[in-house]
């Protein structure tokens, strides 16, 4: 067991120190992004006082040192996740545009029309609307797997779904509105024993467990670097080698080609090939220090904070009256979604905003769970490692004192 030493943890990050109207900062957005600790933050200072340079260019003293930096980066990522090669790190702008790269050029590649795309019923907006527009594009049909009142995913349906139709599968590990964590695991080699490929969308999961991309033998995993205390502009493709290689480019540029004429233009090899024109460099570099932050501190032990943190929110949460948690599966993860009877999710946002409390209220781009709950949106407590005991006291009372308020 390593240290985890909360307090050394929330001094680290330099945010969590200032106040809100007038009150001490509770930070509970963590699903929309978390805070950078200091060595996040020195690394960026850094980068632009010490090396900044273009990547993949030049001979030049600082190209050589941004690149190296840019692909050592991409090391820690494989180390990170566990993949078998660097270059099958594609280095993205983040969840939603590796998603995109996906489904275009997956898509262009092995979809056509009457073909089959299953997602799920707890998928954010970035892993439904690409697909909807490959569908729109080729002809092909979304099928969706359901999910019950708790937020579980059906898996007989799943079963069902599956067909010499269906040609891939994308579904969120963590869902971001309700907290499930899916037996992605198991998904994937039912999939599998279909010959069908797997995206797992995992914005939600990197930054809270341990992740193997070889042991889930996952075909496509994405994330983002804002949403494990990195720079914002940066994410990760992951993406099995055959995969990448069957699959055409997804935009064309600098970087991406290996030769260029008028007549005909030949493509990089990975991961290069899908990385065109110049990246955020910074960003790209940088992460590498949230990685190492998360490294130091390690994943096992976020996740045994965050989850004694969770099942005390939720108890705490459960006990106050006309509170209903939205998304009640048995695993779950560093997410409490609530209404209330009778007041809007937006009037709570509000009144505890004035208290210094970030939470997220509204659909939290997964519309599709909300009308199936039929709900307008639900209050949105995320949680972090730096979360604490103390942070859910001011939560509860100044839910408390909203209420009283409101109702
Ligand atoms: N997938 C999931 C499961 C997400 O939670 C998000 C962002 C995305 C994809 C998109 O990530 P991006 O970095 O490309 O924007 N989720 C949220 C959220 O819950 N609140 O704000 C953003």
């Amino acid at each position: 067991m390593k240290n985890f030493d909360i307090d050394k943890v929330r001094a680290d990050f330099p945010l969590l120190k200032r106040e809100v109207n007038g009150k001490p900062l509770v930070y509970l957005d963590n699903g929309a992004t978390t805070q950078k600790p200091k060595v996040v933050i020195d690394a960026i200072t850094g980068y632009y006082t010490d090396i900044n340079s273009n990547v993949h260019r030049g001979v030049h003293y600082l190209s050589q040192i941004s690149t190296d930096a840019f692909e050592v980066t991409r090391r820690k990522l494989r180390d990170f996740i566990h993949a078998k090669e660097d270059y099958e790190i594609i280095i993205t702008k983040g969840t939603t545009d590796s998603i995109n790269l996906v489904a275009q050029c997956y898509g262009k590649a092995f979809i056509q029309e009457g073909d089959e795309i299953v997602i799920s019923a707890m998928e954010h907006h970035s892993n439904i609307v690409p697909w909807q527009m490959l569908c729109d594009e080729k002809g092909a049909v979304l099928r969706v797997i359901p999910m019950d009142k708790a937020g579980v995913l059906d898996q007989a349906v799943y079963a069902e779904l599956l067909s010499a139709k269906t040609k891939i599968v994308a579904i969120t590990y963590v869902s971001n509105a309700l907290g499930t964590i899916n037996p992605i695991k198991e998904m994937i080699q039912l999939a599998h024993q279909h010959g069908v490929p797997v995206l797992v969308d995992a914005a939600q999961a990197i930054q809270h467990m341990q992740l193997d991309v070889q042991d889930l033998d996952v075909d496509f995993l994405v994330f983002s670097g804002h949403k494990m205390y990195g720079p914002t502009g940066v994410g990760v493709l992951y993406g099995k080698e055959k995969w990448l290689n069957a699959m055409p480019p997804y935009q064309g540029g600098g970087d991406m080609i290996k030769d260029v004429t008028f007549a005909k233009t030949t493509y990089n090899e990975l991961p290069f090939k899908f990385e065109a024109g110049t990246p955020n460099i910074e960003a790209g570099i940088c992460l590498a220090a949230a990685i190492d932050y998360i490294n130091d501190i390690g994943l096992d032990e976020i996740k045994a904070h965050e989850d004694a943190l969770l099942a005390y929110a939720t108890e705490k949460l459960n006990a106050i009256q006309g509170v209903r948690v939205i998304g009640t599966a048995a695993q779950k993860s560093s997410v409490l979604s609530f209404v209330v009877d009778g007041v809007h999710p937006y009037d709570i946002g509000v009144l505890l905003d004035k208290l210094g409390i970030a939470v997220r209220t509204g659909h939290h781009c997964a519309q599709p769970i909300m009308d199936q709950f039929e709900i307008p949106g639900t209050v949105r407590a995320s949680l972090a490692m730096y979360n604490t005991k103390a942070d859910i006291d001011t939560f509860i009372a100044g839910l408390n004192r909203a209420l009283t308020m409101l109702l």
